[in-house]
């Protein structure tokens, strides 16, 4: 490995001030991946599964109280707190270095200090971004193998120069008193302490491939998003590109891998996946979208994932996968809720605790995570690691919502489009720690991800657009939409794949739709409903536009648009005067 001196130094430094036991570069080889996970089991941080049912597949416990990403937790320290935006917790750069430097003091006594190059993105692209990581965590470590591209391959990217983002992780005391996830994009530097969760501590993912990316894609002139992308093969042979942003935790992962239903399945259809989660998107000199997926595997909700829901996740999870608390069952083999198995009579929960059908709490945790290969998705695209990525047809933008928002709707222009994007509101998961199910505006799905000024993100996207000759078609969808008795209208996975012919379609001037006050919403009978028991009536509740809904939703977006104060881009306000007029002309004509 080619070692930059800068690096090196880095390195020295830190180790200085953490003390570990030792210092380990890790090089991603098979034989280091042997040791550590050898090592891993020894000190009871991995516990083997049955190899010979699950080859290559491990669970892992974590503490209790670190289950999930911590927002109130996450800080962008830029030098002025307007760049940060009230879109995310601010601190200081000085103050943050201060307080939260002083934790790492001596805080890896007794522990190796692993050094883990990596890279986002495909080797060889121009697009892939290099970090290196410290971290005192053997699960970080062998996470990281798995979701990005780690070790000689990331040094070898650098070519010696020293264009990398300085990533530092420690367990510290697992004290959600003492834990921060810092971000100072300014330096191109991450400090994550107290945490070992997936997404306060692979910084990788959230902290580099969204939050520093984001910035970097300001100042760069592209994108970096919380976003699936897919391939939609149709039956004429042609696949059209798809990326879709969507809340944490609102089935990402599930229409990446989504398994055509048989009648478009016999009639030709085919869906590629080409990554479930995070999207870089830069305009090609041919003026259309291209999309990349920097991760190289999925760190996936396991609860409610089966053969049902998501065939091609259960493939992929069946080898080298680590499981992070679910529910261990006595053959050595995992179990969580939603399984295709029907409950255990005795297992272990997510916590090590015995449980059984009647005990009062669920066995896995309802954040509990898969970390596997993407290569290792029966359904992956044979372009999911091309260097240049994939051109994008359509963008959608879906959220969890019970009421108001129809199945699906076409934005009327790129600028409309963006608009749509930023009002995206949605009912809140298990994802992040906090409240479950209450509405929260979550812009482009990436509130707890934009690295500054979420109004100048949207200023940054509407600038994207102008470099586009060919921009992608934006749409709004919501599979959640639930009828009076509270149950959902659409039967949702494989089904939605009728709302991608649709949106397809209107990529290429095709597909029916009346024009209303909030964009195109599609005709009772655009959407093919063959084969699936979708009354006409459920229908038209699932495209239903109510005014009165609209009036409520304007005057909440007029709220929230004005926490942003002066950097909403005129445009955006345009859109939301124009839509508060259509709505009151909308109103008017009713009466
Ligand atoms: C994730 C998340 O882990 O969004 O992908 O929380
Ligand atoms: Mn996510």
């Amino acid at each position: 490995m080619q070692i930059p001196e800068s690096a090196r130094r880095w390195v020295e430094e830190i180790a200085a001030i953490t003390t570990p036991d030792h210092v380990v570069w890790c090089d991603g080889s098979a034989e280091e991946h042997a040791r550590l996970t050898a090592e891993a089991v020894k000190t009871g941080v991995l516990i083997p599964l049955n190899q010979e049912r699950m080859p290559g597949c491990y669970l892992h416990r974590s503490h209790p109280n670190d289950v999930a990403r911590s927002e109130h937790l996450t800080f962008i320290c830029t030098a002025t707190k307007d760049a940060a935006g009230p879109n995310n917790n601010w601190m200081d750069p000085g103050e943050a270095r201060t307080k939260v430097g002083a934790l790492y003091t001596g805080v890896m006594k007794g522990r190796p200090l692993y050094v883990v190059p990596f890279l986002m993105g495909p080797p060889g692209s121009p697009f892939s971004k290099v970090g290196i990581e410290i971290t005192d965590s053997v699960y970080v470590v062998l996470n990281m193998r798995i979701m990005t591209r780690m070790g000689a391959v990331a040094l070898d990217h650098l070519k010696g120069r020293d264009h990398f983002i300085r990533c530092l992780h420690s367990l510290g005391e697992l004290d959600p008193e003492k834990r921060f996830i810092l971000h100072f994009p300014e330096d191109n530097e991450i400090w994550s302490i107290g945490s070992g969760y997936g997404g306060n501590a692979l910084l990788g993912k959230k902290c580099l491939a969204l939050r520093i990316a984001s910035w970097l894609g300001k100042q760069e002139g592209w994108l970096a998003e919380h976003m699936l992308i897919l391939g939609v093969q149709t039956p004429a042979g042609d696949t059209h590109y798809v990326t879709g942003a969507f809340p944490s935790a609102c089935g990402k992962t599930n229409l990446a891998m989504l398994v055509p239903p048989p009648e478009l399945a016999e009639a030709g259809y085919k869906v590629w996946t080409v990554g479930d989660d995070i999207a870089w998107l830069r305009p090609g000199a041919d003026g259309r979208l291209w999309a990349l997926n920097p991760e190289a595997g999925f760190f996936g909700v396991v609860p409610g994932t089966s053969m049902k829901t998501n065939p091609n996740a259960m493939r992929a999870i069946a080898t080298n996968t680590i499981y992070t608390n679910v529910a261990l069952r006595s053959d050595g083999t995992v179990w969580w809720e939603g399984h295709d198995d029907p409950s255990p009579d005795d297992a272990l929960d997510w916590q090590g605790r015995p449980w059984s059908p009647t005990s009062a709490e669920p066995a896995a945790h309802p954040n509990a995570r898969f970390t596997a290969p993407a290569a290792q998705c029966p359904s992956i695209s044979p372009l999911w690691a091309d260097p240049n990525g994939v051109p994008i047809d359509a963008m959608i933008f879906g959220a969890r919502r019970q009421r108001v928002v129809p199945l699906v709707y076409q934005a009327t222009t790129w600028q409309h489009g963006v608009f749509l994007a930023a009002t995206l509101a949605s009912e809140t998961t298990a994802a992040a720690a906090g409240k479950v199910g209450v509405l929260r505006r979550d812009p482009m799905a990436m509130l707890p991800f934009c690295g500054y000024n979420m109004a100048d993100y949207w200023g940054h996207w509407l600038e994207i657009g102008a470099h586009l000759s060919k921009a992608p078609k934006i749409f709004r969808v919501n599979w959640f939409r639930t009828g009076g008795n509270g149950k959902f209208l659409w039967p949702g996975f494989g089904e939605n794949l009728r709302v991608l012919q649709w949106v397809i379609d209107r990529c290429s001037g095709k597909g029916e739709a009346e024009r209303t006050f909030i964009g195109y919403v599609p005709t009772r009978r655009a959407i093919d409903r063959q084969g699936i028991d979708v009354p006409d009536t459920v229908m038209d509740q699932l495209l239903h536009v109510d005014r009165i809904d609209w009036l409520d939703a304007v005057e909440s977006q007029q709220l929230f648009f004005e926490k942003f104060g002066a950097h909403v881009p005129g445009a955006i306000m345009e859109e939301h005067e124009a839509l508060a007029r259509r709505v009151a002309e909308a109103l008017q004509n009713f009466e």
